[in-house]
């Protein structure tokens, strides 16, 4: 009898771990890119210095933005069929509350193939996500 009371409660203690994991291996979607779909999903750029790049393959405007809370940013790549060289975009200091003047230059347009490479020379983490 006395063994049967203390198997109870470490079975339900198991239940709990177990849908504790089930629910953050699927809940944590954002930030990390790649498995996101997106175009641009950088996740969280480093502040003072962090980059993130990113080489387009295909035609067309991507428009972008970062997702901290709170932050008006937007930017956009136009990919064309002629090379126009990588391009490097700043992430500029006070980004926040500039709206498309966060990045610097904007917009950017590069080739086929070609890569863009964006530097957070602000002192808070940003991000660059597609719409
Ligand atoms: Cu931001």
């Amino acid at each position: 009898m006395r063994s049967r009371s203390m198997i109870a409660p470490l079975m339900s203690l198991g239940i709990v771990m177990i849908v504790t994991m089930l629910l953050g291996g699927c809940g944590g979607g954002g930030g990390g890119g790649g498995s996101s779909g997106l175009e641009l999903d950088s996740g969280l750029i480093a502040s003072n210095g962090g980059t993130f790049a990113h080489t387009f393959m295909t035609v067309g405007t991507f428009n972008y933005h970062c997702t901290v809370l709170g932050h008006t940013m937007t930017g956009s790549v136009i990919v064309q069929g002629p090379s126009t060289g990588d391009k490097a975009v700043s992430i500029v200091a006070g980004a926040k509350t500039k709206g498309a003047a966060a990045f610097d230059p904007d917009p950017v347009t590069v080739g086929i193939g070609e890569k863009v490479t964006w530097a957070n020379n602000d002192s808070t983490e940003h991000t660059v996500t597609s719409e």
